[in-house]
């Protein structure tokens, strides 16, 4: 296979004679070539076969102990005017990073192989889908790209009906930390990407194309990319509201995109459509509202912590067809991580026999890859080209104090504002300290592909243009009591807050103002049917002075994005340091 486009054919070749493969791999996305790869990279011991009776094609994969993480650090946007990345990037100019790509992919791919992966970010039909093509020579990426993306023929085809796709270059390389580079040209339309084979830094259709260039694309357009899961939830009545909502990595969002109703809501009727966990497209629509469409097919989800009490949908999917990477493995050769059950490991995720003194059995980034039809709570939904009609946009954080359970913002312009401000613990999703409090507005700081002023600005754009906008909600499932405990049970019992939310859309309940924001009414949540009644009088508590604390530091970090701060948050802060003064 080859292609009749002569821009890709051009682009294919040119990669070709700098990177000098021994062969070249056009993807079909076809079962047949996904077994060949999977047999290869067994016989090269890239994967490693899991106890096949109780998991059917389910494969292991150990990274380079180094290449775990994404590199926030070695990721960057490379735009002409350095102003344009914002603060909130890495920069370097286009031309110095493409020089230095150039040296690095020399002759990279001499005696392997390199893959072609033309790919469709969203329904093949879908208007809203962007398309892209990424050129590796790592089949556990095509692996991989075959379960997060519409990848292969129909993708191709297109491509070539079209003529405009992103172009990915990636190479494994050696995969030296002091060689690795993430870079991406929005203005180009591609991404490079050197020296890691790790999700995030590697499958380009995710992070780098669906956020980083999206993101961009979608300003130049009218349109938002963003760092959300979308979730469809059905009440008693049978009617779905669906929800988009950003936390940063390693917050649940998965969990959430997934949950089970539990009892007495199940038992009431209560259902949850799972559309997508972690990128969302939203565009305006004719009639006034905003539709979501998930650009991925898969999940790259986190594996510790992931359980029947967490999220049993996501258990239920990853006992066949799922590639784990660096979890750990039981004496049966399942595999295993942290919170899974209390079983005990036998060899950790570095094939290592497991030996508590070496840390976790699993590396707490450690993934799970699967197609999101074998979701349970999977719908069709997820396929229609239209995408789904947003009711309500939810912004999360971990916050071990000062955040409420929810609360609902006045207007978009304040939504936008709480957005702008998020914050939240960091985890382990990427390289680096874990437990601090840092700025992460809208989840998107590693993802957004500009100026993080403009990008507000845009966001402020596309809502005043919408006759019938979601309401935006800021939830924080973290908050803890004196002892360090969770005050809120979380997980499933997350749908709760979510019908507080879902009533506020339909006007059907009152909503308590205080200065910041709106909260429910005391007995706003239901509690019905929970061991033990949660201490809701300091969840949806608002402490002014604390508030007023908070307000200075996001005047702080506003100020670092001066002078491209939009005026209609900076009305915002001053509107809401009056109300708590008085
Ligand atoms: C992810 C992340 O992998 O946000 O989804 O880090
Ligand atoms: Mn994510």
């Amino acid at each position: 296979m080859s292609t009749k486009l002569t821009e890709l054919a051009d682009w294919v070749d040119s990669v070709a004679s700098r990177t000098r493969p021994a062969e070249i791999h056009w993807c079909t996305g076809s079962a047949e070539e996904n077994a060949s790869l999977v047999n290869g990279m067994l016989d090269s011991g890239d994967l490693l076969e899991l106890n096949q009776a109780t998991h059917p094609e389910c494969y292991l994969h150990r990274s380079d102990p180094d290449d775990v993480a994404r590199v926030e650090h070695l990721t960057f946007v490379c735009t002409r005017d350095r102003d344009a990345a914002g603060p909130n990037n890495n920069w370097m100019a286009p031309d110095e990073a493409h020089a230095l790509m150039d040296e690095l992919f020399e002759g990279c791919m001499e005696g392997r192989t390199m893959y072609v992966i033309p790919y469709c970010m969203g329904p093949i039909e879908s208007p809203f889908s962007r398309l892209g093509v990424e050129i590796t020579d790592s089949a556990y990426v095509v692996a991989n790209m075959r379960l997060m993306t519409r990848m292969g023929s129909e993708a191709l085809a297109r491509i070539e009906r079209e003529g405009r796709f992103v172009r990915g270059l990636h190479s494994t390389g050696e995969l030296d930390p002091d060689q690795r580079y993430i870079m991406h040209f929005p203005e180009e339309l591609s991404i490079q990407s050197y020296g890691s084979g790790y999700g995030g830094n590697a499958l380009l259709g995710k992070k780098c194309h669906a956020l980083r260039i999206a993101s961009y694309q979608a300003r130049t357009e009218g349109w938002l990319a963003e760092h959300m899961m979308i979730v469809g939830i059905e009440n008693p009545q049978g009617e779905t509201r669906y929800v988009a909502a950003a936390f940063p990595s390693a917050c649940g969002k998965t969990n959430l995109a997934m949950l089970i109703p539990p009892e007495p809501y199940r038992s009431a009727g209560w259902k949850v459509h799972t559309i997508g966990d972690d990128i969302c497209w939203l565009h305006p629509g004719k009639d006034g509202r905003l539709y979501a469409i998930n650009p991925e097919a898969g999940f790259f989800g986190v594996a510790p912590g992931t359980s029947n009490k967490t999220n049993p949908n996501a258990l239920a999917m990853l006992d066949r067809e799922a590639i784990f990477t660096n979890v750990a493995v039981t004496d049966d050769n399942q595999p295993w991580w942290e919170d899974l059950d209390d079983r005990v490991p036998a060899l950790d995720w570095k094939g290592r026999p497991y030996d508590p003194e070496n840390g976790p059995a699993a590396h707490p980034n450690s993934r799970f890859t699967v197609s999101i039809d074998r979701c349970p709570s999977y719908t069709g939904e997820s396929e229609n080209p239209a995408g789904v009609p947003i009711d309500a946009i939810i912004f999360g954080g971990r916050r071990a104090a000062l955040a409420p359970l929810v609360m609902e913002a006045e207007d978009w312009a304040h939504g936008t504002f709480l957005g702008a401000a998020m914050a939240s613990e960091t985890t382990a999703a990427a390289t680096g300290k874990v437990g601090v409090v840092r700025r992460d507005p809208m989840a998107m700081k590693p993802f957004c592909g500009y100026h993080f002023g403009d990008y507000w600005g845009h966001w402020l754009d596309v809502g005043s243009k919408l006759e019938h906008p979601p309401k935006i909600f800021q939830v924080n499932w973290f908050r803890r009591d004196g002892d360090g405990k969770f005050i809120w049970p979380g997980f499933g019992e997350n749908l709760r807050v979510l019908e507080w939310i879902m009533k506020r859309c339909a006007g059907e309940v009152e909503a308590r103002e205080t200065p910041v924001g709106n909260l429910p009414e005391r007995n706003g949540i239901s509690t019905a049917g929970l061991s033990s009644e949660p201490d809701l009088d300091t969840l949806l508590s608002v402490d002014g002075r604390e508030w007023l604390g908070e307000l200075d530091e996001i005047e702080k970090h506003l100020e670092a994005f001066q002078p491209r701060v939009p005026d209609a948050l900076l009305d915002w802060l001053r509107k809401l340091r009056d109300r708590l003064s008085k």
